[in-house]
């Protein structure tokens, strides 16, 4: 258990002190991609994989944080000037400032932390492990004074603000809210959300992971939605000044101004608004136990991810192939895409089946083997010791 060698890790470099323990799970998502940040709707959940932190203020003004996984020790001040130049480091960094922002008192504190969530997987370890700061900061520091969902808006700015990626809510949302067997639907415009009891019996959730490791901050994801946004301004123009987000246009909306944007931007649009759809209409589904739909609905979502937003890859395409071809239910790149994980619905006699084959083809042709993960919905941020 990893939660065991970050105490041993944490004593070892601070002075055989111990601290407290909390931990951020990463996330997958059902459906709703590239969804968030144009007021839609997510179908996220927790995994049972995430980030440890060990945790102890310091009574300085310094933070002393050791990165188990990467053997790096890095040590900042908590003025805006002193943010230090490691990336990780960067996300305990911004955590630490919005949450002075927000009217904590932050002080030093030593932190050792690892994760078993992969990184660069789409399955948000960078979300797991600002959660796991926001989360424990304002237990350590602010009396639990900020509510949840402010926690998870403490995460988002952190990679606005110290990190350059314009995200959405869901990785952040997802890693607080989590609990266990329940995906949640959050409407990201109201900030309403609904637990959904997710149990497929005689289907098993697989992520393989094409290990091609995706780089939100490399600009692609920012422009996809700058695409989105510069569709709304025309919408705003041209249809009715109170449009705010792609959620509030239907594609008789975007035809009307098609003559107005780019072809580029028209494709992003139509995969977004046609993405929000499927969020509900797999909601619905579930409800009546309708897998069958809900696979068809991932398998349209790959296709919109690949042919319209273009944040596919030749790998991931090919795992959506296989997967098809072994008539697994549902299939489809997860998360922000460039690389990443497939999100596999597969019925129970068809998971080995599917694994052995996915796993033989794809080193066949890339030279390299795929991860598989077999995940458990889980629990959001929480104190362990
Ligand atoms: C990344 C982002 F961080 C999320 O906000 C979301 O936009 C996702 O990509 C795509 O659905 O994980």
């Amino acid at each position: 258990m990893f939660k065991q060698d970050v105490r041993d890790k944490f004593k070892k470099h601070f002075n055989g002190e111990e601290g407290f323990v909390y931990a951020s799970p990463g996330r997958i998502n059902l459906i709703g991609e590239h969804t968030d940040y144009n007021g839609g709707f997510v179908f996220p959940g927790a995994v049972d994989k995430g980030m440890i932190a060990e945790i102890k203020p310091n009574g300085t003004d310094q933070v002393r944080a050791y990165a188990i996984d990467l053997k790096d020790y890095v040590e900042f001040g908590l003025r805006e000037e002193d943010a230090p130049h490691t990336s990780w480091a960067r996300y305990i960094f911004g955590v630490c400032r919005e949450m002075a922002k927000r009217g904590i008192e932050v002080k030093g504190f030593d932190t050792a932390f690892s994760g078993d969530v992969p990184l660069g997987a789409g399955m948000s370890s960078s979300a797991a492990l600002e959660s796991t700061f926001a989360f424990a900061i304002n237990e350590l520091f602010g009396d639990n004074k900020i509510e949840k969902f402010e926690l998870a808006r403490v995460g988002q700015a952190t990679e606005h603000n110290y990190c350059g990626v314009n995200c959405g809510i869901m990785d952040q949302f997802a890693s607080i809210f989590g609990k266990e067997g329940q995906l949640i639907r959050l409407d990201c415009r109201s900030s309403e959300y609904r637990y959904f009891p997710f149990h497929p019996t005689g289907y098993k959730l697989v992520l393989v992971d094409s290990v091609v490791k995706h780089e939100l901050a490399s600009s692609a994801y920012n422009k996809r939605r700058e695409s989105c946004e510069n569709v709304v301004k025309v919408m705003q123009k041209e249809i009715d000044p109170k449009i705010e987000f792609l959620r509030d246009a239907d594609l008789a909306m975007l035809n009307q101004v098609k003559d107005k944007i780019s072809q580029e931007d028209y494709m992003r649009a139509e995969y977004v608004i046609e993405e929000i759809q499927r969020v509900l209409d797999v909601c619905a589904a579930l409800e009546v136990d309708d897998y069958e739909t809900v696979g068809k609905k991932m398998y349209e979502t790959h296709h919109g991810m690949s042919k319209l937003y273009e944040v596919s890859c030749e790998e991931l395409d090919f795992l959506n192939d296989i997967a098809k071809n072994c008539a697994v239910t549902g299939s489809r790149v997860m998360g922000g895409g460039f690389g990443g994980c497939t999100l596999n619905l597969v019925k129970d006699e068809l998971y080995d089946l599917f694994v052995t084959k996915a796993v033989k083809e794809f080193t066949e042709k890339f030279g390299k083997s795929p991860k598989i993960y077999d995940v458990k919905i889980s629990d959001g941020a929480r104190r362990l010791d």
